[in-house]
């Protein structure tokens, strides 16, 4: 039986990783960071009813000799760091910390598995937000970055340590540069769920507006379920490299409003406002990717289209929040 180490598996990927783990007889083990919402904190692991068979290891990416302690203990075969300060718009309020997690957490990783693990296969969670600015109207693996928030500096340097690692100590380390994905887990703060949740909660009447910003941002959005399966493939290859995942598809944040107040039978128009508080210092404007490597060489490609996902998620919400009225 393999065993494999998931950083962040109390997040979206890390709940969707660990149920495609466990299916395929893995023994899943997974780095659980400290809370005072200890009750709370496996919510998304119940919610996929695997949360008794992950085993949980007191740890955090910013203290190595957690994670030392950890990867001792686990011997793992594979090791997926996608514990992160994922959210882009905080890293702009917490700079440092999002540098400290997601930037330096990942070296701590590469360190340790370097020296507790060295045959274990890594796996690295790089980000599309690494793009920035873009300079190619589609984003391979060859397209040059150019980093516009912290929270992208800091994916930046844990992408290139990762290829470092590989390059100097021969380890199996590969990143997958993943384009944005979603899925009724996704964390209500990012863009798609908070729209998701305000559109049910717009039609079961417990509120009438929903208040967003950049509604002309255009993002290459998947599904986390087809996402994570990509990571897995990443790591049963014989050779590490990096790939990007993505759909091939880029649509604005207005259109997939539109679409979630579609599956209400509402009109958009009538609900959204645009508030100047969720206006972002600087503005990744577009994203599209090109998958076209990770197809080839992974035989990797999305089964669930964007309107399934926005259907899914919409479905999702209206049922979380019927329980709760
Ligand atoms: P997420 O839901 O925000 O999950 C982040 C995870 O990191 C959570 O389990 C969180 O634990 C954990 N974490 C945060 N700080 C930590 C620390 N100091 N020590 C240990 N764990 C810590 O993110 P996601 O959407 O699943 O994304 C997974 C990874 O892929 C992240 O690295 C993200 O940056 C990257 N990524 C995501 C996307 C996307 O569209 N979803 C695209 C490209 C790359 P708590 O539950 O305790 O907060
Ligand atoms: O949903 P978002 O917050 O995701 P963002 O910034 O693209 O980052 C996500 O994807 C990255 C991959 O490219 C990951 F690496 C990262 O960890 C995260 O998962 O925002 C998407 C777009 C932005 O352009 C934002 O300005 O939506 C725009 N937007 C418009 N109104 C909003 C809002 N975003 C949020 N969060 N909230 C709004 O009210």
């Amino acid at each position: 039986m393999k065993r494999a180490l998931i950083t962040g598996v109390t997040g979206q990927d890390g709940a969707y990783l660990s149920q495609l783990l466990l299916e395929k007889g893995y023994e899943v083990h997974g780095l659980l960071r400290r809370s005072a919402s200890a009750d709370v904190i496996d919510a998304r692991l119940r919610w996929l009813g695997i949360a008794s068979d992950v085993r949980l290891h007191d740890g955090n990416l910013t203290d190595l000799s957690s994670l030392l302690r950890v990867i001792t203990e686990v011997r793992p075969d594979e090791v997926y760091n996608l514990g992160a300060q994922s959210f882009v718009k905080s890293s702009w309020h917490q700079p440092i910390l999002t540098g400290q997690v997601t930037a330096i957490g990942a070296a701590n990783m590469l360190e340790a598995v370097r020296l507790a693990a060295p045959g274990a296969r890594f796996y690295q969670a790089s980000s599309s937000e690494m793009y920035g600015l873009i300079q190619e109207p589609v984003q391979s693996e060859t397209t040059p970055f150019y980093p516009r928030s912290p929270y992208a500096a800091a994916k930046l340097y844990a992408h290139w340590m990762t290829i470092n690692y590989r390059e100097s100590f021969g380890l199996h380390a590969s990143s997958g540069i993943l384009f944005n994905h979603e899925s009724p887990l996704r964390g209500i703060e990012f863009v798609t769920r908070k729209i998701t949740d305000g559109v049910a909660r717009i039609k079961l009447g417990l509120s009438d507006k929903l208040a967003l910003g950049n509604l002309d941002a255009t993002r290459d959005w998947g599904h986390a379920k087809d996402y994570v399966r990509a990571m897995w493939l990443m790591l049963q290859q014989s050779t590490p490299d990096d790939y990007v995942v993505a759909t091939g598809r880029t649509v604005a944040v207005r259109t997939f409003c539109r679409l979630a107040f579609e599956c209400v039978d509402l009109d958009m128009e009538k609900h959204v406002v645009v508030d100047e508080r969720f206006l972002r210092p600087a503005e990744v404007d577009v994203l599209l990717g090109d998958p076209s490597k990770a197809k080839r060489q992974l035989g990797w490609e999305p089964h669930i289209a964007l309107e399934q996902l926005v259907d899914e998620m919409v479905a999702a919400d209206l049922t979380r929040l019927k329980k709760l009225k």
